[in-house]
């Protein structure tokens, strides 16, 4: 594999190429490669099928980009209604993986890809690390979970077609995280952010000052983070911390990732078509306005997405990237549909709260919301770990600490919470995907 060429502003490798694609080539990529998907979705998919024959719409009906508001939405439901394997476009025999998701409710969703599928993947993951940087030489430790989950074996394929060194740790045994970052010269690591902050949080104890390790880049996504979640990784570690966006309905991770600017995750438009729409009337939404990303596979062949609504909340962009890639972004995803809470008639996303806390110092990045009811009445409690200075110091030092949180919370959210103060390492760690909301007023 020959060598990358590094520019100030972007990384570049022989296959990431389509990521600098002239607009109207990549337009006419993206329309001819919808057009073959929804004739295979077409042609396999009974129920993909019968929705277009509902409306009265044929895949020859596609003429242009625009044209793809025809086409029905698909849902997550439609994967847990057709569990395991009813939206599957490829006879077994062509399938090589099988990867499930089980989310937060109900039964999982099982996706499929074909040896074809597989190396689209590795192709985007391979683009991913790139655009960050990252290129033959480096050591890539790995701590995505490997199994079901998408992570691991996405990121895998993806660094070692880059060319790179990769530990296949998966999640878990900080410790031995540590060690292997150190022992074997460890150059960037992949993980959820919030697994990488509780790895930091434990170096010293053994020794190890992260910022003296050649470790200079993160890989972080899977879970909602915020601008200030990046600013304390990036300032408690030393390293560059890098959005990364993607999955399991669509491919896994490697759907969208940041360049060197880090100015939003770049789509890989090339094999995943972009809308948003409002959440409420799935009209399409402009440029730069918020609303629900909605994603389509164009060359996935063992399970075609169609318009599938992620339930992720972003904008789009086309705003040019100082990195030259043309492929739009889209700004970074702080909130799931799912994940909205109302408390007291107010509509509440966790990442609104961390940005209200990590704007008090004192505060540290692990925090948990717990929503209880008391005499019919919705409570929010928010736990927030204090440095062990804070802990150390007066009961109105605590005090004013507790003050001044609350009332960040309720000038960003507009909503009174009590803010409980807890001890360094007392709010529980997550290895994967972290838990935020805590809601305990159905039981
Ligand atoms: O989390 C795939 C993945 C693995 C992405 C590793 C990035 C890195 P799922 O388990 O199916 O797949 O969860 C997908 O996670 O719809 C988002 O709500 C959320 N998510 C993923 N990446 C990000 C991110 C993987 N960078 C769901 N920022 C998605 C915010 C993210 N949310």
């Amino acid at each position: 594999m020959s060598k990358n060429v590094i520019s100030p502003t972007g990384s570049f490798h022989p296959l990431s190429a389509p990521d600098f694609l002239p607009l109207p080539q990549l337009r006419n990529v993206q329309l001819q490669r919808l057009k073959g998907i929804v004739q295979h979705a077409y042609d396999h998919v009974a129920l993909f099928r019968k929705r277009l024959d509902d409306r009265g719409v044929a895949p020859r009906d596609l003429r242009s980009l625009d044209d793809i508001v025809k086409l029905p939405f698909t849902e997550k439901t439609d994967l847990r209604d057709t569990y395991p394997f009813g939206l599957f476009a490829s006879p077994m025999k062509d399938i090589v993986r099988l990867h499930a998701s089980t989310g937060t409710t109900g039964k999982p969703i099982v996706v499929a890809y074909t040896h074809e599928d597989v190396q689209v993947w590795t192709n985007v993951m391979l683009r991913s690390f790139a655009a960050c940087g990252l290129h033959e030489g480096d050591v890539i430790q790995n701590a995505y979970g490997y199994g079901l989950f998408t992570g691991g074996l996405g990121a895998h394929y993806g660094a070692e077609a880059l060319g790179a060194t990769v530990i296949p740790i998966s999640g878990g045994n900080t410790q031995r995280q540590l060690m292997v970052m150190k022992d074997f010269g460890v150059t960037a690591i992949c993980c959820t952010p919030s697994y990488f902050l509780h790895i930091i949080d434990q170096a010293p104890e053994f020794g190890i000052n992260v910022k003296d390790l050649p470790l200079r880049a993160g890989v972080f996504g899977a879970e909602p983070w915020t601008e200030s979640m990046r600013r304390r990784i990036e300032a408690d570690s030393g390293i560059k911390a890098y959005d990364i966006y993607g999955l399991s309905e669509i491919i896994g991770p490697g759907v969208a990732m940041e360049c060197l600017c880090q100015a939003g995750p770049h789509i890989f438009e090339d094999y995943f078509y972009p809308e948003i729409i409002h959440l409420k009337t799935g009209k399409p939404c402009a440029d730069g306005e918020e609303g629900e990303l909605v994603l389509t596979t164009l060359s996935k062949k063992a399970m075609p997405m169609i318009r599938y609504r992620t339930r992720d909340i972003t904008a789009l962009t086309s705003e040019p990237c100082e990195c030259g890639r043309t492929m739009r972004r889209i700004k970074r995803i702080a909130r799931r549909a799912d994940d909205m809470f109302i408390i007291r008639g107010i509509n509440v996303y966790p990442s609104q709260i961390e940005t209200a806390l990590l704007k008090v110092e004192g505060a540290l990045p692990h925090y948990q919301i717990v929503l209880t009811r008391e005499k019919d009445l919705d409570v929010i409690e928010v736990q927030v770990e204090v440095t062990l200075e804070f802990f150390t110091d007066t009961v109105g030092a605590l005090e004013d600490l507790q003050r001044k949180l609350s009332k960040s919370i309720e000038s960003t959210v507009g909503l009174r919470a009590n803010v409980r103060l807890v001890q360094p390492r007392t709010i529980q760690r997550s290895e994967g995907k972290a838990k935020r909301v805590l809601d305990q007023r159905k039981m």
